[in-house]
């Protein structure tokens, strides 16, 4: 059995992703129910759902912020134990590796806008100074129908307030997601929305001193 800490996700439980000076057996117990899970899931999971438990993984890395409790990474694993033996596929992120603009960037950093839809938890788009009303747009390609959108902020327990704009044409506009009063402090958010466009412009309004607009990850479903 291998803790995550210390690895690269190779075979993981669930247990413990912060310093413990103890451990209590029936958690020890549930890591190794984790551990036999996981690794059952990895050998059977089809790739789409493979990557899928992998980001959930992901979360568990040392020095992360570790955005998932325990309990809604293990929810998040019984999810796609039930896709998996529904025969369902992942949604696919029509925003990964898409075109990009935003009304700034700290480029000279890499903090382009594309980095937020590279699909890269470790790289982030970041806005060039600490004002709001910051914006990253993304073009799908294509008019699409949208579902489900995630964001997955810089930091965690801040709360960045923000608005989702869609458009067919780049210029007439429409608001589809209202978090400018946002009370979600976590790092991971997701959220459903509907509708048809080929544009999503993500507008950062409000900001918590000491964060700038700034997101590892925006996906779009
Ligand atoms: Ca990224």
């Amino acid at each position: 059995m291998q803790d995550i800490r210390g690895f690269r996700v190779a075979i993981a439980f669930f247990v413990y992703p912060e310093n413990r000076s103890s451990i209590r057996f029936e958690r020890l117990r549930e890591g190794i129910q984790d551990y036999e899970k996981i690794k059952l899931l990895q050998s059977v999971l089809s790739d789409g759902w493979k990557t899928e438990l992998q980001k959930t993984l992901n979360t568990f890395v040392p020095n992360s912020n570790y955005t998932l409790t325990v309990n809604e990474a293990k929810a998040r694993m019984d999810d796609i134990t039930k896709h998996h033996l529904n025969g369902d596929e992942p949604a696919v992120n029509l925003a990964l590796n898409k075109d990009t603009e935003a009304s700034s960037c700290e480029c000279s950093y890499g903090r382009d806008p594309d980095k937020a839809v590279d699909g890269n938890t470790s790289t982030r788009w970041c806005a060039n100074n600490e004002e709001v009303n910051h914006w990253l747009m993304v073009d799908l390609g294509q008019v699409q129908n949208l579902s489900q959108y995630s964001i997955l902020w810089e930091f965690n327990n801040k709360t960045y307030d923000y608005v989702i704009e869609t458009s067919l044409d780049k210029t007439n506009w429409t608001l589809i997601v209202d978090k400018s009063n946002n009370l979600i402090t976590t790092q991971f958010q997701q959220g459903v929305i509907n509708g048809e466009a080929r544009y999503v412009r993500l507008k950062i309004v409000g900001l918590q001193s000491g964060c700038w607009a700034s997101l590892y990850e925006f996906e779009i479903y």
